[in-house]
C-alpha cells in the first residue's frame, strides 16, 4: 500500500519538466521574449526588437533622494542613475549610537536619550545638556543652559526622595530630582540679564522706598555707569518677584517652590532634620546676619551709612555692626553644598497651593540668627522689593 502511494505522483512531474520545449519558458538575456513577451527574472522584453534585456532600473542620469531620515544629525543624501541602475548614496548621514553630546545621534529627533550617558567614562555617570555628569557622589558641578557663564551659575542637583519640612519637620516626598542654583543670582548675572533686555525700566533692581538711595545698593539705574562692578559678585537685591521670575525664565530655568528651596537647604532625610543648612550650631561664621553670632562682615563700628555708603541700620552691642550682603561665594554649605541657603539675600520661592503668594525664604543680612532658619518664610506682596530681596533659580530636565 505505502509503496504504491509514493511512486504515482512522481510520474506527471517528469514528464513535465523533462521536456522544456513543450512550454514556452520566458527568454534568457539576448535570446527572443516568450509569447506573452517575458523574459527571465531581472530582464525585461525590449518592445522594439522583442528581445530580452538587462532591466533597465533608472533613466540615465537621474537623481534620488536617498539616507533614513534627516532628523538630528542625520541627512538624506542623492543617489544618480548610471548605466540603469542606482549609484552609491552620497551625502547621507546615517543614525549612530546616540552619545553625550547635545546632539541628536541616533536621529529620532530626541538629542541625548536612550541612555547617552552609557558613552560616558564612569558608569554611574549621567547625561545632561550635552555633558557628563559624575550622579554618584558629587551634587553640584552643573552648568545648565547656555545664556550664562561663570562659576556662580553653577546648579546642584537635589535628588528626589522623603525631605522633613517645616519647624516641626513632617516628611514630604519630593517626586522628581530638581537643579537649584548652588548661589544667589549675583549682580553680574543679573546685568547680563538686564542689558539683553534694553536695561526695560520694570527690570531695574529698586529699592525705593525702602532704602535711600545710596551706593552700593542704589547703585543700578539705566544710564553709565549704571552699575558697580565692584559688587558683581553680591547678590543682587532690590528685585521683586515678577523680576525674579523674568531672569530665571531668561536663563532657561524658574523660580524653586518652597518645597524644593527647603529640601535643598536641609538636604535628605532624617539627617535633614536640622536648622541651619549646616546642622543644628549657631550660624557662628557660617551665616551673613547680623546679631553677634553671625559672620562680622565689618569690624564693629566701622560703618557709617552717610560716608562709606553700606547700610547698618543697627548700632546697637548685639548687632553685628555694618551687615550688608556679601560675595555669594562664601558661607553656609548645605548638605547639597548650595551656599548662602540661610541669610545674605532673602529668597523669592513659589508656594503652589497659593501663587498669588510671596514668600521669602532663609532670612537675610539684615535678619537675627533665629529667623534664618531653614523653615524660616516671610509673606509678602510679591510686587516687595527692598534691599534684602534676592532669588535664585531651579531648573528640571526635560525628559
Ligand atoms: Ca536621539
Ligand atoms: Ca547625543
Ligand atoms: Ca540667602
Amino acid at each position: 500500500m505505502g509503496s504504491i502511494r509514493s511512486i504515482l505522483p512522481v510520474i506527471p512531474v517528469v514528464m513535465f519538466f523533462g521536456s522544456s520545449g513543450c512550454i514556452n519558458m520566458p527568454g534568457d538575456k539576448g535570446e527572443p521574449c516568450n509569447k506573452h513577451l517575458l523574459c527571465a527574472s531581472g530582464l525585461v522584453c525590449n518592445q522594439e526588437t522583442k528581445t530580452c534585456e538587462v532591466r533597465q532600473k533608472c533613466k540615465e542620469g537621474d537623481k534620488k533622494q536617498c539616507g533614513q531620515t534627516d532628523l538630528g544629525e542625520c541627512s538624506y543624501g542623492v543617489q544618480t542613475c548610471t548605466g540603469g541602475t542606482w549609484g552609491e548614496c552620497k551625502g547621507a548621514v546615517l543614525p549612530v549610537k546616540e552619545i553625550c553630546d547635545g546632539k541628536d545621534n541616533d536621529c529620532n529627533g530626541t538629542p541625548d536619550d536612550n541612555n547617552a550617558a552609557s558613552s560616558c567614562q564612569a558608569p554611574a555617570d549621567e547625561c545632561l545638556n550635552g555633558i557628563c555628569h559624575e550622579s554618584s557622589s558629587v551634587s553640584c558641578g552643573y552648568f545648565i543652559g547656555d545664556k550664562e557663564a561663570g562659576r556662580t551659575t553653577e546648579m546642584c542637583k537635589i535628588e528626589a526622595g522623603t525631605y522633613y519640612i517645616g519647624q516641626d519637620p513632617k516628611p514630604m516626598n519630593l517626586n522628581e530630582a530638581v537643579f537649584i542654583d548652588r548661589f544667589e543670582v549675583t549682580n553680574l548675572r543679573y546685568k547680563k540679564f538686564f542689558e539683553e533686555k534694553g536695561k526695560t525700566a520694570s527690570l531695574l533692581p529698586d529699592c525705593t522706598p525702602d532704602y535711600p538711595k545710596t551706593p552700593p545698593y542704589r547703585d543700578w539705574n539705566t544710564e553709565a555707569p549704571y552699575f558697580d562692578a565692584d559688587l558683581g559678585q553680591h547678590p543682587v537685591i532690590c528685585i521683586s518677584r515678577a523680576q525674579a521670575e523674568s531672569f530665571c525664565a531668561w536663563a532657561g530655568k524658574r523660580l524653586p517652590t518652597e518645597l524644593e528651596w527647603e529640601a535643598a537647604a536641609r538636604g535628605k532625610g532624617q539627617a535633614g532634620k536640622r536648622i541651619y543648612p549646616w546642622g543644628d550650631e549657631d550660624p557662628s561664621g557660617q551665616a551673613n546676619c547680623k546679631d553677634i553670632s553671625c559672620k562680622d562682615t565689618y569690624p564693629k563700628g566701622t560703618c557709617n551709612n552717610m560716608v562709606d555708603g553700606r547700610l547698618c541700620k543697627d548700632t546697637s552691642p548685639e548687632v553685628t555692626s555694618g551687615a550688608t550682603p556679601e560675595p555669594v561665594l562664601e558661607s553656609g554649605h548645605s548638605p547639597y553644598d548650595l551656599l548662602n541657603m540661610a541669610g545674605n539675600a532673602a529668597e523669592w520661592a513659589i508656594n503652589p497651593e497659593n501663587q498669588e503668594l510671596g514668600v521669602l525664604r532663609g532670612g537675610s543680612w539684615d535678619d537675627m540668627a533665629d529667623s534664618i532658619h531653614v523653615y524660616d518664610r516671610q509673606e509678602k506682596p510679591i510686587t516687595t522689593a527692598n534691599a534684602t530681596t534676592g532669588f535664585r533659580c531651579a531648573y528640571s530636565p526635560v525628559k
